[in-house]
This record gives structure tokens, C-alpha cells and sequence, in this order.
């Protein structure tokens, strides 16, 4: 019996990557860095989860990166940028920028109206969460999530478990009674790790993912109500 829809946010509820990939390249202008993320090369960084980490990665990747001494000044430095991606980022959402991405209302309303629970398992800032929400849901978002698990509550990023297991432990649910939504890989490798079916709406970033061991990869959630989703929760327990 399914008691709990489990939502990533990035990518599943709203088109949020192009919003995150101009507040990435703001910044690096802001504290004067000539770095330049197009979108072929974004798609690429997104293989890693988490703004900070990405941020390392790409770092890393130039060849570039202090190291030693100046371990403490390049966590300084990322920290500074990331903090200016954020408030860019958050303003892109205030002037209306990242739109719920289509079915994902009607889903949450259906799922209000059936007492099912909605959960929020992500990899991005809590004050993300709490901007994109209260712009697209309204005052009231936070009451329709009972449980928000996120990169300040679960810092071991997907593609590890780590947030699926929390939202589990809080939700105080076993796996078997819950069903993910998701946009990507790593985000399907963190919930398939704890044990949690899952469902795809992959977007223009995540299309070319490998999404074995997906219940269903959809292009998106429109037209896709409860009924479905119990019925192809019912399928992969049967199947299990
Ligand atoms: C999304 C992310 C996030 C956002 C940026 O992954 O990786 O890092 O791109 O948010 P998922 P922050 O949808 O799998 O959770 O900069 O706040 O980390
Ligand atoms: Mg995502």
C-alpha cells in the first residue's frame, strides 16, 4: 500500500537548472573569476550533486586548485561563491524565473485530498527550497510536506542514500510504502540504494541518463494522477 510520495526538487518539481547554471556564472563574475559554464559543459558538472561540490569539481578538473596550506582559503572561497549563487539564484525565483514543472500541482492537490504523505528528498539549500515553494505552492507550502530532508540535514549527497534513508526514518516508514519521484541518475541510484521504487520525468539536462532500474522514465508528470502512481507501486511489489 503506498502512504508516501518522496520528491526531489531540482529537476522533478520545477525546471530549476537553468536558473542555477546563470546564478553559478553570476557569482564567478562577482568575485572576479573569468570562469564560464555553458550548458553543454553544465550538463556534464550536474553529474555531481550539490552546488559547493560541483563547484570543487569544476575546480578541480582545471588543474588549478591550491592545495595544501591553502586548503582552508578554497573552502572560503567556494563557500563565498556558492553564497552569491544562492541570493542569485533565490532572486531569479522571486522575479518568477523557475516554474513548477507540468502535473506537479495537480499531483500535490490529489495528494492532499487522499491523505497520501509528500516528503521533499533533496540535494539543494533548504532556503532554495523554501523560495521556489512559497513563490509556486504559496504561504502554506511548508504544512504539506511532512517531512523535508535536505543538503543542511543530509550533507553525503546523492548519488549516496543518505537523504532517502533520513526522509524513510522520519516519515517512520518502511521503503515499501513509498514512491519517489525523480529527474536523474544520481537521484535514482540514491533511491534505488534505499530501496525506494521510483519514477522518472526526466528534463532537457537528465534525457540522457541511464535510468535502469526505474519503475517508469516519463517526460513529464502531465496527465499522471494517483491512480497511475498506486498502480505501478503495486506492479514493482509485486514484481519485487
Ligand atoms: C540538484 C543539485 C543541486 C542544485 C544546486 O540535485 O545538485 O545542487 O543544482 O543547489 P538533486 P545548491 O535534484 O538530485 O537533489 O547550489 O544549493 O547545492
Ligand atoms: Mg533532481
Amino acid at each position: 500500500m503506498l502512504h508516501a510520495l518522496i520528491l526531489d526538487v531540482d529537476g522533478t518539481l520545477a525546471d530549476t537548472e537553468m536558473a542555477h547554471l546563470s546564478a553559478f556564472n553570476h557569482a564567478f563574475a562577482q568575485v572576479d573569476l573569468d570562469w564560464h559554464w555553458d550548458v553543454p559543459l553544465y550538463t556534464k558538472l550536474l553529474e555531481v550533486s550539490g552546488g559547493k561540490e560541483r563547484i570543487r569539481a569544476y575546480w578541480e578538473s582545471r588543474g588549478d586548485l591550491p592545495k595544501g596550506i591553502y586548503g582552508g582559503a578554497v573552502e572560503q572561497t567556494i563557500g563565498r561563491i556558492h553564497d552569491i549563487k544562492t541570493a542569485a539564484y533565490e532572486q531569479a525565483v522571486q522575479d518568477g524565473l523557475v516554474q513548477l514543472r507540468p502535473g506537479v500541482l495537480n499531483l500535490i492537490h490529489a495528494a492532499a485530498q487522499d491523505s497520501l504523505a509528500l516528503a521533499i528528498a533533496t540535494t539543494t539549500s533548504p532556503v532554495n527550497i523554501a523560495s521556489l515553494l512559497q513563490r509556486t505552492i504559496g504561504p502554506d507550502w511548508r504544512m504539506r510536506f511532512a517531512v523535508i530532508e535536505d543538503a543542511s540535514t543530509a550533507p553525503r549527497k546523492k548519488p549516496d542514500p543518505m537523504v532517502y534513508r533520513q526522509t524513510l526514518a522520519r516519515l517512520g516508514l518502511p521503503a515499501s510504502a513509498c514512491l519517489v519521484l525523480e529527474d536523474s541518475a544520481n537521484g535514482l541510484k540514491a533511491a534505488r540504494k534505499a530501496g525506494l521504487p521510483t519514477v522518472i520525468t526526466v528534463n532537457s539536462f537528465t534525457a540522457h541518463h541511464d535510468f535502469r532500474g526505474a519503475l517508469r522514465v516519463l517526460p513529464n508528470l502531465e496527465g499522471i494522477g494517483l491512480p497511475e502512481l498506486r498502480e505501478w507501486h503495486h506492479q514493482a511489489l509485486s514484481a519485487a
